[in-house]
């Protein structure tokens, strides 16, 4: 009863508050400040400009709605932000070492992660990533908040996060593809997480081929990988990859409802221009253009799945691996044309509707699962592509066009029968309908219904919930590439710009800019904060979080030790404000050290961090984490190490040294 007076008090509070931003003034409650219109020409705003943030603000203390599962483009890393208030509230390093995590600065399990994730099938050892599609679990098709999966565009990588603790678990570099892009999403139900590649890349076995063998030696590659449901973890050997026509494979959504069991990916360069401008030949972007139509490739991965189980694949550097051939034959693969140079393929919360963009073509396509589907079945073709993958006569599978503006990207939903379109060139989103089987009332069909500008070049959006089957129709972000005057000049690599849009009225509305100082991020999704259920406060004492299960080496309050065998040193050490037990540890040069650290606290947020500088060692300890940190001793001398995070009043005091006697 108590809780939902309070509900009344704070919904009256906040309708007395937008009827005095209308009246232009508001009757008490703010404080010595007057009323917000007062504030508001103070502050030089406008009334309309004010309450935009009072829409967006989110008070101190109080959680946000929905959280912003962000890409982080070439930081390698992943970010949360609250919507609506915009705060930024987690970096999640993936890629790249992270000092306040330690991840990669000397803890074994992170290691391990970073070392996996650079296989020999790369020329160096990575140590970056290019992040741009996250794509969060679902179940039934709905985010359920247990794993978040986020590829790295310069690679063929992808890596995977995990919601309990939302630190990073597995990094797989796939064999047979050398990049991936926009190939990431996640089945309903997340049997598997999808990831293509970008570049086509020579399927020899040395990686190899002149590029006058282009068409006979190089494919793109569609991976299905296999998720374990428990932890979820990749598993190669269950997994399956589709080879591809050598074009340019780019973004791709799985079907949902209506298309369970298709993907759809779009492409580009299907005239499959190598460049060679010093060469006598032309610019890739010129040859790339040249086709009034690119193809929409359809997969059906559900037979896909019984093709690989009933074993007529071939198994290519570890993974098992369909042919064209194979896909050609068994019927799995079909192309649709789609205008010229497209990006992005996005299928509606209904599943029947999949729309693509085209970056030279001022209007969105609009595919229909139901004329796809009956196209297959009658063989509705218009020939085969040069390769022998039936081509969709395009009149028969497109259910209609939206001129929307110039340079239309990337698609998103509200679950009411829209869509939202992003716009590069024109700098704006657009909002239009789809179709009857998304609700939309006969003649209201495909049409334009409204257009905000953005602050500039917007490459994605993302509304809350947009991926899913839930889409909701609540806010819009609109990720934009320029932030050209918008920000104070604080150099020249200039901030990307995030911008939260309204859509909860008639018309969209900018309520707020987000400058982005860390890298520049593709792709968002956008979950209700209420689904991320799997999140844990405190570890339970002494767990590895490689394994999230008791580790072998975790160390309790008074069974510290240091264990010589041989030239190794095992230190098992724990930490409590304010100190490590041990905190003289006492070793030889040239001796092995390997030092298990366990934080013994159960007190939310009680973390230490573990640094021993000289040998460039940091890790984090969380509450009830344990962490093993390896060297060689080679460098004799007296070496303080230290903990990291202020956490106690004696926080200057959590130090010891770190001998390596002559
Ligand atoms: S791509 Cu960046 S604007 Cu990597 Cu999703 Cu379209
Ligand atoms: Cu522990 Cu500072």
């Amino acid at each position: 009863m108590r809780a939902s007076g309070r509900m009344l008090v704070a919904a009256f509070v906040v309708g007395s508050l937008i009827v005095g931003l209308v009246a232009g003034r508001l009757s008490g409650g703010l404080g010595g400040g007057g009323s917000l219109a007062t504030i508001a020409d103070a502050r030089g705003m406008t009334v309309a400009e004010a309450e935009g943030a009072l829409k967006a603000f989110t008070p101190p203390g109080k959680y946000d709605e929905y959280t912003m599962v962000s890409s982080g483009g070439q930081s390698g890393n992943l970010y949360l932000i609250g919507v609506p208030s915009m705060r930024l509230l987690k970096t999640i390093p993936v890629f790249t070492p992270e000092s306040w995590s330690g991840y990669g600065q000397g803890a074994d399990w992170s290691e391990t992660i970073l070392a996996e994730g650079s296989s020999d099938k790369q020329a160096r050892e990575l140590k970056w990533g290019d992040t741009h599609h996250p794509g969060l679990s679902e179940t039934n098709g709905e985010y359920d908040g247990r794993f978040v999966y986020i590829n790295d565009r310069a690679n063929g990588r992808i890596g995977m996060v995990d919601l309990r603790d939302f630190k990073t678990k597995q990094i797989v570099d796939l064999p047979n593809m050398q990049t991936s892009h926009g190939g990431v999403f996640v089945t309903p139900n997340t049997d598997y997480v999808h990831i293509s590649s970008m570049s086509p890349v020579p399927q020899t076995p040395d990686g190899y081929a002149p590029l006058d063998q282009y068409k006979e030696s190089y494919r793109g590659i569609s991976s299905w990988l296999s998720i374990d449901q428990g932890t979820g973890r990749i598993d190669v050997a269950r997994s399956f990859q589709i080879e591809l026509p050598p074009y340019t494979q780019d973004l791709a959504d799985a079907g949902k409802l209506a298309s369970d069991g298709f993907a759809f990916i779009g492409s580009y360069n299907t005239e499959m221009a190598i460049g060679g401008v010093s060469e006598g030949g032309e610019p890739i972007e010129k040859g790339a253009s040249a086709r009034d139509f690119d193809y929409l490739h359809i997969i059906d991965w559900k037979k896909a799945a019984e093709v690989a189980a009933a074993g007529k694949t071939e198994l290519r550097n570890g993974i098992r691996v369909i042919t064209l051939q194979t896909a050609i034959d068994e019927g799995l693969l079909y192309l649709a044309p789609e205008p010229r140079s497209p990006h992005g393929a996005d299928v509606s919360p209904d599943g029947n509707y999949i729309v693509v963009g085209g970056k030279l073509d001022p209007n969105v396509t609009i595919y229909d699962i139901e004329l796809i589907k009956k196209a297959i079945a009658d063989k509705d073709f218009d020939g085969n592509d040069e390769f022998g993958v039936p081509v969709l006569k395009f009149a028969s599978v497109m259910a209609g066009q939206v001129e929307v503006g110039l340079g239309p990207l990337h698609t998103q939903f509200d679950g009411k029968g829209n869509g939202f379109v992003s716009l590069f060139l024109d700098s704006a989103v657009s909002k239009f309908s789809l179709g009857p089987k998304a609700g939309v009332k006969a003649g209201e069909e495909f049409k334009l219904l409204d257009n905000v500008k953005v602050n500039y070049n917007i490459g994605h959006l993302a509304t809350t919930e947009g991926d899913t089957v839930a889409a909701d129709g609540r806010y819009l972000v609109a990720l934009n590439k320029w932030s050209i005057d918008r920000f104070p000049v604080i150099g020249t690599l200039k901030p990307q710009n995030f911008q939260l849009v309204d859509l909860q009225g008639d018309q969209m509305r900018v309520l707020a800019d987000m400058p982005v100082g860390f890298g520049e991020p593709h792709y968002v999704q956008i979950i209700k904060t209420s689904r991320l259920t799997s999140a844990i406060d405190v570890y339970a004492p002494g767990t590895d979080p490689l394994t999230m299960a008791a580790s072998a080496v975790a160390t309790e309050a008074g069974k510290e030790r240091v264990e010589r065998d041989g030239d190794t040193v095992h230190v098992y050490m724990t930490a409590m404000r304010s100190h490590f037990t041990p905190d003289i540890l006492r070793v030889k040069r040239g001796d092995h050290v390997v030092m298990h650290v366990t934080n013994i606290e159960q007190t939310a947020d009680a973390t230490h961090g573990f640094a021993i500088p000289a040998y460039n060692l940091q890790a984090s300890l969380d509450p009830g984490e344990v962490v093993t940190l390896e060297f060689e001793a080679d460098k004799a001398g007296s070496f303080a190490f230290y903990c990291t995070e202020f956490c106690s009043a004696l926080h200057l005091e959590m130090q010891g040294w770190l001998l390596v006697e002559p």
